[in-house]
């Protein structure tokens, strides 16, 4: 266990835990007062009572619709992150169709290049009209959405790492399970962020609201503070049917459980009060992440309108953000 003593770590596991609530013991008032103006992260269970997501309902749903694939590549979690050229929506990406992604699930292969059909929305797909994401969002008073329902589907193991959002979130499990390490976001320099300065070299391929450690491998010889955030360190098992709310600036690290395809839907949402957005630092951070990186993309943009395979080019750009 390193120098975490027994004691400190088994102190920070008892009182790292999420709260795991019953639909029917909240209340959208209590939702509010108790885990959103606090931006304390919960679990809502008996939201979703019908309704599985498996392989042969989402070909029904999505088949011959194009999604863009993440070409993660089996070997990334060897390396060190310090070394990765991309990171998250920053991966090289591939459309396909649904039925050919399912095909590949299928025989495994998406297993074997760890392809991830991430973040995509399901706006124009017969599953937006599924309302049970909207009424269980609305048993919550979420309102303010500033994303679309983004559908994540994944062969069991995948690893999606360890980063932050700029504004809350909710996760919910449609098929099979997902383990999701989170750390507050007090732990900011504790989880060692890729440097802003990241975005003037790489514009958004690296981001600087992911983490350079890996929190279930960890080296503390090159990233000493990684200890003081594992006594930080909250793990959960988000069940089908559940419903994880994320607040802006919360670490998360996401595995995809089991051997099988696993499948959930995110949303993003404005930070409400709007006072906890303008007291975080990571907040913050993130924008100015973004606005280091405009010299960088407006210079690939340049390049791609010179470039005779300029369609290409400026969409694998419009990909990116
Ligand atoms: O489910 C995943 O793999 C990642 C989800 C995520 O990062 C999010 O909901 O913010």
């Amino acid at each position: 266990m390193n120098s975490l003593t027994e004691s400190n770590f088994s102190n920070s596991v008892q009182k790292n835990q999420v709260a795991r609530v019953d639909a029917s013991d909240l209340t959208a008032e209590s939702f509010f007062e108790q885990y959103q103006k606090l931006g304390k992260p919960v679990i809502v269970t008996g939201l979703l009572k019908n309704g599985d997501w498996n392989l042969e309902y989402l070909c029904q749903n999505l088949g011959e619709q194009e999604f863009l694939l993440r070409y993660y590549g089996k070997t990334r979690y060897q390396y060190d992150k310090r070394h990765w050229k991309n990171i998250g929506s920053g991966v090289e990406g591939k459309k396909m169709e649904f039925n050919k992604y399912a095909e590949l699930l299928r025989d495994r292969q998406a297993h074997e290049h760890d392809i991830y059909l991430a973040k995509c929305s399901i706006k124009n797909t017969t599953l937006d009209s599924e309302n049970v994401l909207n009424s269980a969002a609305e048993r919550l008073g979420l309102h303010k959405a500033i994303s679309d329902f983004n559908i994540w589907i994944s062969p069991g193991g995948h690893i999606e790492c360890l980063h932050f959002d700029a504004v809350d979130g909710t996760l919910v499990q449609m098929h099979g399970a997902k383990k999701i390490v989170l750390f507050p976001p007090s732990q900011i320099y504790n989880l060692y962020p890729f440097p802003l300065s990241i975005h003037l070299r790489h514009g958004l391929k690296l981001r600087s609201w992911f983490s350079q450690v890996y929190p279930e491998n960890p080296d503390f010889e090159s990233f000493p503070k990684l200890k003081t955030a594992l006594q930080h360190k909250h793990e959960v098992i988000l069940n089908q049917g559940e419903l994880l709310y994320i607040p802006a600036g919360w670490w998360h690290e996401v595995t995809a459980l089991g051997n099988e395809m696993v499948c959930s839907v995110n949303r993003f949402w404005h930070i409400s009060p709007t006072t906890r957005a303008i007291f975080s630092w990571s907040v913050w951070r993130t924008y100015l992440g973004n606005i280091f990186a405009i010299p960088y993309v407006l210079s690939s943009v340049i390049v791609a309108l010179c470039s005779p395979d300029r369609q290409q080019k400026l969409k694998k750009i419009r990909q990116m953000l």
